[in-house]
C-alpha cells in the first residue's frame, strides 16, 4: 500500500509501515490518535475534534501553532531559495539569525553553530569541548559528565551523558570516559515546592568528588539540563546551578547548559541561564527557535571558545557540520519567530502567566494519586504515585484519558508534565486542570 485512502480516515493497515519513534507502535496502531490540524493552542483530530495543546506540541511550538508571520516567511523562503550549500558558503538569513540569537544570549556567549536537531547540538557541544581543549593544548581533557536522568537527545553522545535507563541500556558501551552526577530529585525533601526547592544544592559538590577521581586534568565539561525537562521536571534546587558553576570554573572545566527545552522563553527569559543567573560556557538550543515549525538546533559558545580555534592555522577550523546547517527554511523560520516573540513580547507574557499555572496546578494538592507538584516557568509536572508492580501505567493512562477529554499533555513514567505555548490564556490553563482532576479522580 503506497497512498492514503483518505488521510481523514486511515485504515489500520495503512498505518503499518511507519515505525514510530519513542511510541507504543501496536498500541497506537490498535488506537490511533492522528492530528491534522493546528491553530494557536490547539491541534484538530482526523475525526473532528478540537484538542487543546497543554505541551507546546513536545515543548516545541512557544509562540502557539500556525502563527501567520511565520508561515509566511517560511513560504516565502521555500519559494525564493530553496537550499543554499552549507560548507563554504553562506547565506544571509543565518547571519541574521545568528546576530539575533547572540543578541538575546547572556554575556559572553557570543557565537552560534547551527544544527537540526537537538540531539545533533548536543553531540556538537561535546564535540567542541574536546576539540577545544585539545587546540588549547589540553587533549588529556576527554571526560564528559552528565547527570542521573538527563536527557541529551538520542546521538551516542547524548545518551552517553545521558542519565535514562532506557535510553541507554540496549545500546552498548556509548563514549567510553563519561561519569555522572547525582540527579536531584528527592520528594521527602522537596515535595510541593513552588518554583525552585530550598534543599539541594550540594548535591553539586559531588562534583568536586569526581574531580577527585579522575582528576581535574582529565576533565572536559560537563553538561547539565538547568531545568531537567523529559525526565519529568526537576527544578534546580536553589544554588545548585551557582555551585556547579564555580566547581567547573575553579577547575577549568567547561560548562555546558542544554536548554533544548528551556530556551525562548519557556521559563520567563531568554534562557534559564539569565532565569538561573549563571552563565555557562556552552548553551544547546533548539525546538523554541523555530517555535517547532522547522527542524533547527544550534550551539551558542562564548568568545573565549570560538577565538581559540580562530587562532589556529588558516583553513578549516572545525571538522564539524551537516548538510542542513542553517537550512534557509530554518533560519527563515527563526528570525520571523524571534520578531514575534519580541512584538508580542512572549517572554514577559510567560513570566506573567507563570504565577497563574503555579496556583492552578497547586491546587491539585489532595487529588487521588497525586505526590508531588512542582512548577517553574510555563512548565509544570504532577507526579503521581507509581500502580504496584507496573511502573509507568498510571501516567500513561492518565496522559490517554486526558486526550479523550480533549487536552494533550504529556506523561513521562507517572509524572503528568505540562508546558503550554507562551499565548496560553487562564482559560485554557483552568481547562487543562480541571481535565486533570477529572481524569485523576476517575483513575485506579
Ligand atoms: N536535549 C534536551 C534537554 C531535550 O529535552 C533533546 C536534547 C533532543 O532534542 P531532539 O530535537 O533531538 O529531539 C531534548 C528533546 C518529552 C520530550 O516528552 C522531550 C524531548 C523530545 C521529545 C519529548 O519530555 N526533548
Amino acid at each position: 500500500m503506497t497512498l492514503l485512502s483518505d488521510p481523514l480516515k486511515i485504515a489500520r493497515e495503512e498505518l503499518d509501515s511507519y515505525w514510530m519513534p519513542f511510541t507504543a507502535n501496536r498500541q497506537f496502531k490498535a488506537a490511533p490518535r492522528l492530528v491534522v490540524a493546528a491553530e494557536g493552542m490547539y491541534y484538530t483530530t482526523a475525526d473532528g475534534r478540537r484538542i487543546l495543546d497543554g505541551f507546546a506540541g513536545l515543548w516545541c511550538c512557544n509562540a502557539g501553532h500556525c502563527r501567520k508571520p511565520i508561515v509566511e516567511a517560511i513560504q516565502k523562503q521555500a519559494a525564493t531559495m530553496d537550499y543554499a550549500p552549507a560548507f563554504q558558503m553562506g547565506h544571509p538569513l543565518a547571519f541574521e539569525l545568528a546576530n539575533r540569537i547572540v543578541d538575546l544570549a547572556p554575556g559572553k556567549l557570543d557565537h552560534v553553530f547551527f544544527c537540526n536537531s537537538g540531539s545533533e547540538a548536543v553531540d556538537t557541544a561535546l564535540k567542541i569541548a574536546l576539540a577545544w581543549h585539545r587546540v588549547r593544548g589540553e587533549g588529556a581533557r576527554m571526560r564528559l559528565i552528565g547527570r542521573e536522568r538527563g536527557y541529551h537527545g538520542v546521538g551516542f553522545g547524548g545518551i552517553s551523558v545521558g542519565g535514562i535507563p532506557a535510553n541507554r541500556k540496549m545500546f552498548g558501551t556509548m563514549l567510553a570516559g563519561v561519569d555522572h552526577l547525582a540527579h536531584t530529585h528527592n520528594l521527602e525533601k522537596n515535595a510541593y515546592s513552588r518554583g525552585q526547592p530550598e534543599w539541594g544544592a550540594h548535591l553539586a559538590d559531588e562534583l568536586e568528588r569526581l574531580v577527585a577521581l579522575h582528576d581535574a586534568s582529565t576533565i572536559a565539561a560537563v553538561i547539565v539540563e538547568p531545568l531537567a525537562g523529559s525526565t519529568g521536571v526537576l527544578i534546580p534546587p536553589k544554588g545548585y546551578l551557582q555551585r556547579l558553576r564555580e566547581i567547573t570554573k575553579k577547575h577549568g572545566i567547561l560548562l555546558i547548559f542544554d536548554e533544548v527545552i528551556t530556551a525562548f522563553g519557556r521559563l520567563g527569559g531568554n534562557f534559564a541561564a539569565d532565569v538561573y543567573g549563571v552563565e555557562p560556557d556552552m548553551i544547546t538550543f533548539a525546538k523554541g527557535i523555530t517555535s517547532g515549525t522547522v527542524p533547527m538546533g544550534g550551539v551558542i559558545v562564548s568568545s573565549d571558545i570560538y577565538q581559540a580555534f580562530m587562532a589556529g592555522p588558516q583553513g578549516i577550523e572545525l571538522f564539524h557540520g551537516y548538510t542542513y546547517s542553517a537550512h534557509p527554511l530554518a533560519c527563515a523560520a527563526g528570525v520571523a519567530t524571534l520578531q514575534l516573540y519580541k512584538d508580542e513580547d512572549l517572554f514577559a507574557r510567560a513570566r506573567r502567566m507563570a504565577p497563574k499555572l503555579e496556583s492552578a496546578l497547586h491546587s491539585l494538592k489532595g487529588t487521588k494519586h497525586v505526590v508531588d507538584i512542582r512548577n517553574h516557568g510555563l512548565v509544570g509536572a504532577v507526579e503521581l504515585a507509581p500502580r504496584a508492580g507496573a511502573p509507568g501505567a498510571r501516567g500513561f493512562e492518565a496522559y490517554l484519558r486526558c486526550y479523550e477529554k480533549s487536552v494533550m499533555v504529556r506523561s513521562t513514567g507517572d509524572i503528568m508534565a505540562i508546558a503550554p505555548a507562551l499565548i496560553v490564556e487562564e482559560p485554557h490553563i483552568d481547562q487543562i486542570v480541571s481535565t486533570l482532576r477529572d481524569v485523576l479522580g476517575a483513575l485506579d
